[in-house]
């Protein structure tokens, strides 16, 4: 088989670059390891910037998001026994978020896919790469097979095969794992509140989040290699209650999991004939809600820059894109690991520590320039142009 772009993987990165490329009449084909409901039912990400919520309308994959999507307007912070509420539009010029859960987004990014796009092959495993001669070995329906293309692009996230296939003397990565992990629940229950609240505690942290009217999403921060089976529904619950200093009203517990945290960037996110965008090339703690946004950012920038050396013979763009995606995923790296410090409780912290964090807060709290810096991280930084 042959195409003008393989894409490896079917997380938001290689469905809405798919989409974006399929808009513009180049064609790709996605092929993905996992069955179709696996990758649709896996929970993660919650919360889209407004660029994320432009570039899925852009792929005309914004009806429903636009229906059942909630438009957030602030957050509220918790610490030292109080709330303050941090009102974007006002810090930012008029910016906000969307509340529309990473399943949703990638539902209405196959559906498309499959009804009028390129082939989306499912349990189809990239197992080797030619990156020179941009070549995917793959396995599918019980045969090895081939597919060679103009240029690969690996979607396929922090465990995928792309980034290991740039050769170790070509790349650089930086990395920084975390002493602390986030259990997490999604539960039928109402929203604790009618924002997303993050709480400091002495506890630990813990983000009341939501998936809609009726579905609660909430973590806590527990310790690196907590086993799940050691927190049983009752004990999440009181642990809520008393983190977020309000009783959240309880529901069954409809899927739980502990997540580790790790910051992690491999430069550059090109290599010949290979490009990388979303997880494959950098992870962030899921603090800030920018994992998924950044994914949609480099696919958005990739686009661009594929549809410029598709109509012009130019490849100016795509040289630039690892430099263009990488100055803006440092910024997201700096602030969800600056949100992730400040919010939660690292073993043994000492008092002094402690009162940094709530000094930070208080900051944020009464000066309208801290509360700006927020803001606009958690909105999103604007695309390079
Ligand atoms: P994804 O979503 O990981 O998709 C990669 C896809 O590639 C497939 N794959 C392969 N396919 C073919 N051949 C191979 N050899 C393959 N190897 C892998 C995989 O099956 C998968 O379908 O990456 P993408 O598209 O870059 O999207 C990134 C986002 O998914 C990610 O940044 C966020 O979900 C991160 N994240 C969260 N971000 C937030 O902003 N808020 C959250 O609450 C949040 N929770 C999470 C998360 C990430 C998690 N992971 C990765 C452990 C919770 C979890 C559990
Ligand atoms: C979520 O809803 O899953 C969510 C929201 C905000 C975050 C992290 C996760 O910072």
């Amino acid at each position: 088989m042959h195409t003008t772009v393989g894409i490896i993987g079917a997380g938001p990165a290689g469905l809405l670059l798919a989409r974006l490329l399929h808009n513009a009449g180049i064609d790709s084909v996605v092929m993905e390891r996992r069955d179709r409901g696996y990758v649709e039912q896996r929970q993660r990400a919650g919360i889209l910037e407004q660029a994320t919520v432009d570039a899925l309308r852009a792929a005309g994959a914004g009806a429903r998001m636009d229906r059942d999507g909630i438009p957030h307007h602030g957050i509220e912070l918790r610490f030292g026994g109080r709330a303050h509420r941090v009102d974007f539009p006002s810090l930012t010029g008029g910016r906000g978020v969307m509340v529309y859960a990473q399943t949703e987004v990638v539902k209405d990014l196959i559906a498309l896919q499959l009804a009028d796009g390129g082939p989306l092959l499912f349990e189809a495993e990239a197992t080797g790469l030619d990156v020179d001669g941009a070549v995917v070995r793959y396995r599918h329906e019980g045969r090895e097979q081939t597919l060679t293309c103009e240029y690969v692009v690996g979607c396929d996230g922090f465990h995928g095969i792309a980034r290991g296939a740039v050769p170790e003397g070509a790349r650089t990565t930086y990395e920084r794992t975390y002493p602390y992990s986030w259990l997490g629940i999604l539960a039928e229950a109402p929203p604790v509140h009618d924002e997303l609240i993050y709480a400091h505690s002495e506890r630990g942290f813990a983000l009341a989040s939501m998936r809609s009217p009726s579905v609660s999403r909430l973590y806590l921060q527990v310790p690196n290699g907590t086993d799940p089976a050691d927190w049983p529904d009752e004990r999440i619950w009181d642990e809520l209650d008393v983190r977020l200093g309000r009783r959240p009203e309880r529901g069954p517990v409809t899927a739980k999991a502990v997540l580790p945290m790790r910051s992690h960037v491999t430069e550059p996110m090109r290599h010949g004939r290979l490009f990388l965008a979303g997880d494959a090339a950098h992870i962030v703690p899921p603090t800030g809600a920018k994992g998924l946004n950044l994914a949609a950012a480099d696919v958005a920038v990739l686009a661009r820059a594929l549809i410029r050396w598709r109509e012009t013979g130019s490849a100016e763009l795509l040289d630039a894109y690892s430099d263009t995606c990488l100055r803006r995923v440092w910024q997201a790296v700096h602030f969800s690991y600056s949100m992730t410090a400040l919010l939660h409780t690292e073993p043994g912290q000492s008092a002094f520590a402690t009162r940094l964090q709530l000094s930070q807060l208080e900051r944020i709290a009464t000066s309208p320039h801290a509360a700006a810096e927020l803001a606009e991280n958690y909105t999103g930084l604007p695309l390079p142009d």
